[in-house]
């Protein structure tokens, strides 16, 4: 792994049984490919997940199962840096000094918390939910990242750490990496299949328009035929009158690789219900070996170990650097051993 590579970090949370699609178009897919340009860095936000209170068990597997899907979806130990968050203590060492250094207006103004405290009620918000973006914004900056790939809806998050990697800059002198956010515009968000103005999730998708990519095949394959689509029979690229549609076009391209104006014309006088019926198949197609890989890793905890536990020291190992930068720049004093 070349040190003169621009350097990606990346997360995702270990609060579901299953990956759904848009978290792998919208961000895994990219990690994926930036492995083979970049040096990067991805890890497992369990830290991130205690916000929504697990389960302690479910947590637990939840955690190996996220490791095992990325495995499966192509992350490779040898080509990029695979860790999980709470083995490397200095995501939380630094979310401290940048707590301190964020205003509480600023962080309240993060809309994924104004929009999920405003959905569970202030009694079941915790202050953690309220931080959890400045602790992606630690996440990021102990890594010195110069890009992060991830969905649209991330890019709020990604402005705050670019506004707080430049005021400590400013205040203490040069330390961190003002990262840029990595977005591809073509998969920034799937859409949900049922109701295609919101962007597919799990927690606010019906099962019926989130498609998880462990989930049986047969069931994904009818989720995508009965995807909602429009009154009109014309396969055309349209986000404001023909979002259904368009969703289906995006996912469609993105996992062949057929452009959509190609789509377009394939689809040409055939209607909806061929575009869909393919589309099942193509989806099908992509979920089977991947339930069979993940399965695979996860009868395999040795292995899986192995590989965690080398991700961590080399983690470790930048993430230990940039915070005793950050620990003198503010002044705290150094232990002496
Ligand atoms: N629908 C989406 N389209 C494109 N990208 C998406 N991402 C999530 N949903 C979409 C991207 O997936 C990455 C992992 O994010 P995460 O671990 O924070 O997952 P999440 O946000 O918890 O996924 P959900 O389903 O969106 O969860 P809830 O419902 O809890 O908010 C990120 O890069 C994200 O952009």
């Amino acid at each position: 792994m070349a040190s003169d590579r621009p350097r990606v970090l990346s997360g995702i949370q270990p609060t579901s049984g299953s990956f759904h699609l848009g978290n792998y178009l919208g961000a895994v897919r990219q990690w994926v490919a930036l492995q083979e340009s970049h040096d990067a860095f991805y890890m497992v936000v369990d830290l991130h997940a205690l916000t929504i209170h697990p389960d302690p068990k479910e947590l637990r597997a939840r955690t190996r199962l996220a490791v095992a899907q990325l495995l499966a979806a192509g992350l490779d130990p040898e080509r990029c840096t695979l860790f999980v968050q709470s083995h490397v203590p200095e995501h939380t060492q630094l979310a401290w000094i940048m707590n301190c250094l964020t205003g509480f207006g600023e962080a309240a103004r993060m809309t994924q918390f104004k929009d999920k405290s405003a959905k569970q009620g202030a009694d079941r918000t915790s202050v953690g939910l309220f931080a959890y973006p400045i602790l992606q914004v630690a996440d990021i900056l102990l890594y010195q990242a110069n890009e992060v790939p991830v969905g649209e809806d991330q890019r709020q998050h990604i402005e705050l750490t670019r506004d707080l990697a430049e005021r400590f800059n400013g205040r203490y002198g040069d330390t961190f990496t003002v990262p840029a956010p990595y977005i591809l515009k073509e998969t920034a968000k799937i859409y949900d299949l049922q109701e295609p103005s919101i962007k597919m999730s799990k927690s606010a998708s019906a099962p019926k328009g989130l498609v998880n990519l462990l989930d049986e095949p047969k069931a994904t394959a009818k989720k995508v035929k009965s995807a909602v689509t429009d009154t009109d029979t014309v396969v055309r690229y349209d986000l404001v009158d023909k979002p259904g549609v368009s969703n289906l076009l995006t996912i469609y391209s993105t996992l062949t690789g057929a452009g959509i104006g190609e789509l377009e014309q394939r689809y040409e006088g055939k209607g909806y219900g061929a575009l869909k019926t393919d589309l099942a198949e193509i989806v099908v197609d992509f979920v089977t070996p991947f339930r069979e890989r993940t399965q695979q890793y996860l009868d395999d905890p040795e292995t899986l170990d192995s590989i965690l536990a080398k991700g961590a020291e080399k983690a470790r190992a930048v993430a230990a650097e940039t915070l005793s930068q950050a620990y003198d720049k503010v002044g705290l004093l150094p232990a002496k051993h």
